[in-house]
Formats: C-alpha cells, structure tokens, sequence
C-alpha cells in the first residue's frame, strides 16, 4: 500500500500540493495570488492561515501575555483556519495596522484582511481587493465626556474632535460638518488609542469612531461611566473581510464560510450540537449545509464536512457575537441590525441548495 494512501483526503492534498511545489523548485508568491485557488494552495502547503486584525481593539481583537488571542475578529479567524484547514489553531493573527492594512494584504504579508474596515466604492473598484461580505453592521458614531452637556451630534458645534487618519471615520467626519455648516476643529490622530488617549487628557471634547470600536476603546478609559456614546449614527461602516481579488475560488470559499456561520444561527445549529445535528437532521438544505449530503464542501476545494469541523470549534455567528460583544460582554451590545432577517436585522445567508 502507498503510504499516500494512508493520508485523509486533506493530507493528501497537502502533501501532493507540496510535493508539486518542490518539484517546481519554486515559492508561491503573490503574483499567483491572482489566479483562481492560488490562494488555497499557498495557505495548504504553509499548513497555516495568516489573518489580518487589528490587534488592541477590546472585543474584536487582543490578546493575553500569553499570545492568545480573543475576540469577534480573531474567532473569525480561526473560524476559516477550521474551514480550510480542518484546525481552527492552524492560524496566525497578525495585528495590521489602520494605515497599513491594505498594504499587508495587497503585498501577500496577510491572506485575508478580518478587522475593522468599511466596505466603500474606492476600496472596493480598482483596488485589487474583493470584500467578502459584511460582518459587522456598523455606523459612525461620537463619544464625549458625560458632563460636557453635549446629547447630540449637531451639538459639536464649536467643539475639537479627534479622528482617526487613514480611515472612513476622518471623511464622514468632514461631510458632516460641512452638511450641517458646523464650526468644529477637527484634530488627527495616526491611531486609534493615540487620539483616544489625547481625548482623555481633554485635548479635545469628542472622540468620533465607528460605534463598536468606541464600545471597545471607552472600556479602555480610566472611568468609562464618565463617557458617553451620542445616539446619532452619521455614516454605514459595512465591517467585513477583505481578501485580493483575482481568485474566485478563495472568493466562494470566503463567502460560504461566512454564509455557514449565519445559517448555522438561522438554522440552530450550534457548537454544542453540530455533530448530533449532522447525523439526526432530516432537512437536506441542512445536511447539504453540513456536507452529509451532496458535496458542497468539495466544490469549494474544503472537506465536505468543513462546517461541522468549524461550527464545533467556534459556533455559529450569533454565538461568537455574544462571546466577543453581546450584553454580557465588557462591551456589552445589542444584535441590532446584526440579528439574524428572522429577528429584524439584516443577516441573511442564500440558500445552501
Ligand atoms: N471602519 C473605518 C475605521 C477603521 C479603523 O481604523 N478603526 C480604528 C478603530 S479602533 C482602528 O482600528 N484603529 C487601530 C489602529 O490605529 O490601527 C475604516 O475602515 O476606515
């Protein structure tokens, strides 16, 4: 018997796809990247998915003193490292900078980009990169000090406000005032926590942020019941990942990931119960989901049981939302228009058929 033969399907194609690499004699680089299941390939034969966050937003990614890393970004992470690889561990979360984010990813430094940034036209059209989709259903809001009187946005006015460069925030931020004629000096700042500590000095009156980042930065401040979060939202921040463009097949891979991780939430098919699911369930949209029928997972380029493999490790969507920012986190926030179509928001997978 081939000692190939030995090998699961998986190892099989690793091992063929690192065999045709040396025998090639060559790197994967990023050039390939630009063509269909390049990007599959690379990630099989390193045996490990390089994951883009940002790194020291409190709810979507940090991590501990002993390098673990937490949060509704890095679980997104390793929820695809489970999808492609089988091992939701088979991954490496590098913090990516704001400024340098698309650089990372454009130049191969990352395989897909999972951290706070907005879905826009010019990010998207002639930029070498494909968002996958949205991920998190965010909006542009403000932070200010509880007795600076201030209840709305209009009330900035007259105000000095720190923004982050490099971001949506900095631009909506310049609309903003220019629609509503306001008198408002806007101070940058090139990152997030130094325009945050700058506010907490009092070097300006309002901060202005996505909502959840400043969800996450306020739990950072020394008393955070002394900031408050206006209730005017004055931009979309569509959140989700961002991968190269030219490889459609990472593309489809990257979209059903997400798709499954809705669907299973849709469908309550949970961390705790995916396996007994997997074997008891007579809906075949949901064994097709799980790879028990048809081979959805294999048209992908996955193991056809890829969402059993992922969901058991990380749970499905809303779960990794609750664990990371839901009401009995640190952050704790409302699903909103992060609640499944069923519940009045605006997750909505297509049909696994
Ligand atoms: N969603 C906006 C803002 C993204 C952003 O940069 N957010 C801050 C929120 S904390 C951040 O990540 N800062 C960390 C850094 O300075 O790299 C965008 O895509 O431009």
């Amino acid at each position: 018997m081939s000692p190939l033969s030995l090998l699961s399907p998986r190892r099989l194609r690793e091992a063929v796809v690192v065999m045709l690499g040396g025998l090639a004699g060559m790197a994967l680089d990023v050039e390939e990247t630009a063509q269909a299941g390049s990007t599959l390939r690379m990630i099989e034969t390193r045996g490990q998915l390089i994951c883009g966050v940002d790194g020291s937003l409190t709810g979507f990614s940090t991590h501990d003193e002993s390098g673990t890393w937490s949060g509704f970004d890095a679980d997104l992470c390793r929820a695809f490292a489970a999808a492609i690889l089988g091992d939701a561990s088979r991954v490496s979360i590098v913090p990516v900078s704001t400024s340098a984010r698309f650089e990372a990813l454009a130049d191969g430094e990352i395989d897909i980009l999972i951290r706070n940034t907005s879905w826009t036209f010019a990010r998207d059209v002639g930029q070498n990169f494909d968002f996958v989709g949205i991920a998190y259903y965010d909006g542009q809001g403000f932070m200010v000090p509880a007795d600076l009187g201030i209840t709305s946005a209009r009330d900035i006015n007259g105000a000095q406000v720190c923004v982050q460069a490099s971001t949506t925030t900095a631009l909506n931020l310049a609309d903003f005032i220019a629609t509503h004629s306001l008198n408002v000096e806007v101070i940058e700042y090139p990152s997030a926590q130094a325009g945050l500590e700058s506010y907490e000095q009092g070097n300006c009156d309002v901060y202005t942020n996505d909502l959840s980042s400043l969800a996450g930065l306020r739990v950072g401040l020394t008393t955070p019941s002394d900031h408050i979060l206006l209730p005017d939202v004055i931009s979309k921040e569509p959140l989700g990942p961002v991968i190269r463009s030219g490889d459609s097949q990472f593309l489809d891979i990257a979209q059903w990931v997400m798709f499954t991780l809705i669907a299973a939430e849709e469908f309550g098919i949970t961390s705790a119960n995916v396996e007994t699911i997997a074997t008891t369930s007579a809906s075949s949209e949901i064994r097709r989901m799980l790879g028990v029928e048809d081979n959805f997972g294999e048209r992908l380029g996955l193991e056809n049981d890829f969402a059993i493999t992922m969901l058991g490790s990380t749970g499905h969507y809303g779960e990794i939302f609750d664990r990371n920012l839901g009401l009995g986190s640190d952050l704790g926030l409302r699903r909103g228009l992060n609640a499944q179509w069923t519940e009045g928001g605006l997750l909505y997978a297509p049909p696994f058929r």
